[in-house]
């Protein structure tokens, strides 16, 4: 069996998205999602000037070894364009062996562990009244874990609020938008969120909350502290995870459960938050860290530790990605959540797929592969715009963490 093309297309149906459709000499095609936020065409290049005139003529059921391939033949190790090369190559591939197997995807990765997979949504507000008018909105949805941002008085922009309800999407604009942070501000305004939230709807569901990078070690430290009496599902991406020892501090001072890991490319980012039990939930996901046949090996150090998997899902990645993740979350032992941020109905429509939302739950497609497909004719009227995500400055102009 062999490769006979490999092609990228990039479309953008209300943002973009980078995918590979991989052909092959028996008439079976794999997808594969690429897209990193902001610079979708370092990828582009990545793939078609460097890892498709290798593909030509592969066998594309070595999996495993293609993946060796490119890693470790590149020389050139992890980085986010690399690896989400990597990952759509990767992802194509697995769809294609398990569209020849004749089987929905995660039957090839060891088989069903659980029925349905528990998601969370994003609920925002300009201010704490929005903020608990969208948990209301979805609670009544059905979702068993709900995200709670909020606008914090004094800061302009601050992260993770948008004008909609159930679409979020950061990359704004075609220069970086400039948002406002305030450490001081956001510390007195997250826990009375919180306290809101659990006094209007008890402990009955899965509350999380996303710092998003922008505290230190000793401000997370005090944030879970903070936050302890509402017992949050997670607090996630409390501090940067550059200096995976940063972790540390905050769990030497706070039992609130810790998440990072959305940018994380590789293993190597997240061994020490795992082997010294820093963390509770590592939000790796499929495209960022170099596809199923590096995430899985991710997901089975954590295992070793009790730390479970909390896929990042924001908009940001194809609904080939979710579509995938969703097998890997149905056949992963240590599952913890999955995001769950809704595509629109364009970029829906430009990814046929079966995968479903029912009652706070996501159910994978049973199609042979991982059930997601491209419309290229539909795609192809959506042409590339260039879209950046924000960034963060403070007060006194200074830069900060977006
Ligand atoms: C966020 C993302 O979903 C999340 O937890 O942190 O929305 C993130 O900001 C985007 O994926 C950036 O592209
Ligand atoms: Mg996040």
């Amino acid at each position: 069996m062999k490769i006979t093309s490999a092609r990228v297309i990039v479309t953008c149906p209300g943002r973009n998205f980078v995918t590979l459709k991989i052909e092959t000499d028996q008439g079976v095609h794999g997808i594969g999602d690429g897209t990193l936020n902001g610079r979708e065409l370092s990828v582009v290049s990545y793939l078609e000037d460097h890892v498709i005139p290798c593909l030509i003529g592969m066998d594309p059921r070595r999996v495993e070894d293609i993946w060796q391939y490119l890693y470790r033949g590149a020389y050139w190790r992890r980085g986010p364009v690399t690896m989400r090369a990597i990952a759509a190559v990767d992802v194509a591939l697995w769809d294609i062996k398990a569209k020849m197997a004749g089987m929905p995807l995660y039957q090839l990765l060891g088989g069903r562990s659980r029925d349905g997979i528990m998601v969370y949504g994003h609920a925002n507000g300009a201010d704490i009244d929005r903020t608990v008018a969208a948990v209301a909105t979805y609670i009544d949805m059905g979702y068993k874990a709900i995200r709670a941002q909020s606008g914090v008085p004094g800061v302009e922009k601050a992260y993770g609020v948008s004008g909609g309800t159930l679409h979020y999407e950061p990359a704004d604009a075609d220069l970086p938008t400039v948002t406002g942070w305030d450490t001081r501000k956001a510390l007195n305004h997250v826990p009375q969120l919180f306290a809101r939230l659990r006094d209007t709807f008890g402990f009955d569901y899965h509350l999380l909350h996303d710092a998003h990078h922008r505290y230190t070690p000793q401000e997370a430290a005090n944030l879970g502290k903070m936050l302890e009496p509402y017992q949050l599902f997670w607090l996630e991406d409390a501090t940067p995870a550059e200096n995976q020892e940063a972790f540390r501090l905050i769990r030497q001072h706070t039992v609130t459960p810790l998440a990072v890991g959305e940018i994380f490319n590789s293993i190597w980012d997240a061994k020490d938050l795992i082997q010294n039990q820093l963390i509770d939930y590592i939000r790796a996901t499929i495209v960022g860290a170099g596809g199923l046949t590096h995430l899985r090996r991710i997901a089975d150090l954590a295992g070793l530790y009790q730390i479970r998997t909390g896929c990042h899902g924001a908009t940001d990645l194809s609904p080939v990605t979710l579509g995938t993740a969703l097998h890997f979350d149905t056949w992963v032992p240590n599952f913890g959540i999955q995001e769950y941020m809704r595509h629109t109905e364009e970029t829906d429509a430009v990814f046929p797929h079966d995968y479903h939302y029912k009652d706070g739950y996501l159910f994978c497609s049973e199609q042979p592969g991982h059930g997601v497909d491209i419309d290229e004719e539909l795609a192809a009227k959506y042409p590339y715009q260039r879209a950046y995500l924000p960034v963060a400055r403070l007060a006194d102009g200074q830069l900060w963490n977006w």
